[in-house]
């Protein structure tokens, strides 16, 4: 949504629902500096969703959206999962896939737009569970690493498969067990960043959503690396308070519990020459869409 396609024509401003002239009137797209500090104000950074009251995923979903370099040229595509409730919420072209198909059908939209709009940057985001990211769909996540891809791919691991009723992921922890899966997982989290990295990522971050300017740093670099080097992956941490039996203001203390310097989700991020050679030309001509300094 670009403020050129929601303006309301004078004619008709004063009959408008104040809820739209707000949403025209203080929309985000367009400006340059937005980021998650527009969370909160800005209507098209999802003013309402349906997951559960205070899933992680709700803010996690806010973040990516405030800090999409490029919001009105961009595509998301999310696959079957709780993160799929989200989309019909959401003010970015979007698609749905096939549960575990979206880093197929992401590979195939980022090939046609790139031939269909030459010259013009048109970012690709696929944004999914680990059981569509890891389990299902895992060949097609690495085979469009393997073929490097442009675009980046955000697994929101709340290492079950929450929408299904708690069924053991790839990414589950050892021993934890859960409703679907009651005799316990019987082996360690799968290590999808260490395989991204192995398997020809550019851009490899983990952590959770704690910290807002960290998940603004790491969107905008996987966004911007995923367009001009090759493919990108951020695992970002959002508990499903449901499972692990917390309350609704709990997930917040569930994440900086998690994140520590021993801890599985402990922020790690793996940047490649090239892509490092890159992050540094943007620096030095300071362009627009450069990444915010604070880590
Ligand atoms: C092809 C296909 N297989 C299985 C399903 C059933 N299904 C719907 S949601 C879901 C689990 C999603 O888990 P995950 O990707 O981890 O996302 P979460 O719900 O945890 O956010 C499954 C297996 C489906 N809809 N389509
Ligand atoms: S089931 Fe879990 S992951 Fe899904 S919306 Fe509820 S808390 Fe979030």
């Amino acid at each position: 949504m670009g403020k050129e396609k929601i303006k309301i024509c004078d004619e008709f401003y004063d009959i408008m629902p104040p809820e739209y002239r707000e949403l025209v009137d203080s929309a985000t797209y367009g400006k340059e500096g937005r980021g998650w500090k527009d969370v909160g104000i800005a209507k098209e950074l999802i003013e309402e969703h349906s997951l559960c009251a205070g899933c992680p995923e709700s803010i996690a979903f806010r973040y990516v959206m405030a800090c999409l370099p490029n919001p009105e040229d961009t595509v998301m595509v999310g696959s079957t999962g709780c993160t799929s409730l989200v989309f019909p919420h959401v003010a970015v072209h979007n698609i749905h896939s096939l549960f575990g198909n979206q880093n197929a059908v992401a590979s195939g939209l980022k090939r046609a737009l790139a031939y269909r709009f030459p010259g013009k940057v048109k970012d690709v985001v696929v944004l999914a569970g680990d059981g569509a990211t890891v389990d299902i769909g895992l060949d097609m996540t690495l085979q469009s690493w393997f073929r490097q891809e442009k675009f980046l791919t955000i697994c929101f691991d709340n290492e079950l498969y929450a929408n299904t009723g708690g069924q053991e992921s790839g990414l589950m922890q050892k021993g934890f067990v859960s409703k679907m899966a009651p005799a316990g997982k019987k082996f360690d989290k799968v290590r999808l960043p260490e395989i991204a990295e192995e398997s020809g990522c550019h851009y490899v971050a983990t952590l959770t959503v704690s910290k807002p300017n960290r998940v603004e740093k790491a969107i905008r670099q996987g966004i911007l690396i995923a367009r001009e080097v090759g493919p990108t992956y951020i695992q970002l941490y959002t508990p499903c308070i449901l499972e692990i039996g917390k309350q609704a203001m709990e997930g917040l203390q569930e994440m900086r519990d998690s994140e520590g310097p021993n801890e599985r989700f402990a922020f790690k991020e793996y940047i490649s020459e090239e892509a490092k050679a890159y992050l540094a030309s943007l620096e030095k001509e300071k362009k627009p869409a450069a990444i915010p300094s604070q880590a």
